[in-house]
């Protein structure tokens, strides 16, 4: 396609500094050896690690984000991180919605989208979430649900340039449920029509398939119309696993 594909690895909270430097180097090194690759590379490390990390791949092919990023720029806000200061640690993406988030911590695309337009301002390429749940899926709401996430959380300043859209079933998150070929399909699809009624480019934005996306079932994932990558959770903390991923890629 005409669409470079992404391959972005979410740690979630996961790894200490010698297990994800060990990662990151691993990656960094391969990609390093590999030169051409077919694809972009991202690592979603912790907070706690982003600085590390960009100092064993910044200048290497491997590009480093944050798992999510607070609204404001700085202020009273105990225990969060403002897009700014992803940024300034070597940051070039950050996550934003991911279920995870949209659950734990009662996040609403409207906040999503403010999120996402501090991403933005700080030049962050923002990774923006959207899925159903399982629920959701058996109402036959899927694609109600997923496009009302979208026209709520990109916000109007959107360009294929500082935002990827990443669709994760809740349902296939860490559960080794993939969806099948079709499901992803009808709701790229979706997702695709979605962007291009809104975006005069909306063709040209990268949509990535994410929940148990492993060596095993990447390649028909990626070969899907319109699934431009993938966001890889428990996967990208193997690095074996995570280059078999990116290798898949065609
Ligand atoms: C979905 C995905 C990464 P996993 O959360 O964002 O995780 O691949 O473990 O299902």
């Amino acid at each position: 396609s005409q669409r470079r594909p992404l391959i972005a690895g979410n740690w979630k909270m996961n790894c200490l500094r010698t297990d994800g430097l060990a990662l990151a180097r691993g990656l960094s090194d391969r990609a390093k050896a590999k030169g051409d690759l077919a694809c972009d590379i991202l690592v979603c490390p912790p907070a706690t690690l982003i600085s590390d990390v960009a100092g064993v791949t910044n200048g290497g092919a491997v590009m480093v984000g944050g798992q999510d990023c607070h609204v404001a720029v700085s202020g009273a806000h105990t225990g969060d991180i403002a897009a700014p200061m992803l940024a300034d640690i070597g940051a070039s993406h950050v996550l934003v919605g991911h279920s995870e988030r949209r659950a734990d911590h009662c996040e609403s695309s409207t906040v999503i989208r403010q999120k996402t337009m501090a991403a933005h301002d700080a030049g962050l390429i923002a990774v923006v979430c959207v899925g159903e749940t399982e629920q959701e899926r058996d109402l036959g709401a899927t694609l109600a649900v997923v496009n009302g996430q979208i026209a709520v959380s990109v916000p109007d300043d959107a360009t294929p340039e500082n935002t990827v859209i990443a669709y994760e079933p809740v349902w296939a998150i860490g559960t080794g449920r993939t969806a099948s070929v079709d499901e992803v399909a009808e709701v790229h699809a979706a997702i695709r029509a979605e962007l291009t009624a809104r975006f005069d480019d909306g063709d040209k934005f990268r949509i990535l398939y994410g929940g148990s996306v492993k060596p095993s079932n990447a390649a028909e994932l990626l070969a899907v119309p319109d699934v431009d990558g993938a966001l890889v959770g428990g996967a990208s903390l193997k690095v074996d696993d995570f280059w078999q991923i990116i290798e898949s890629c065609a």
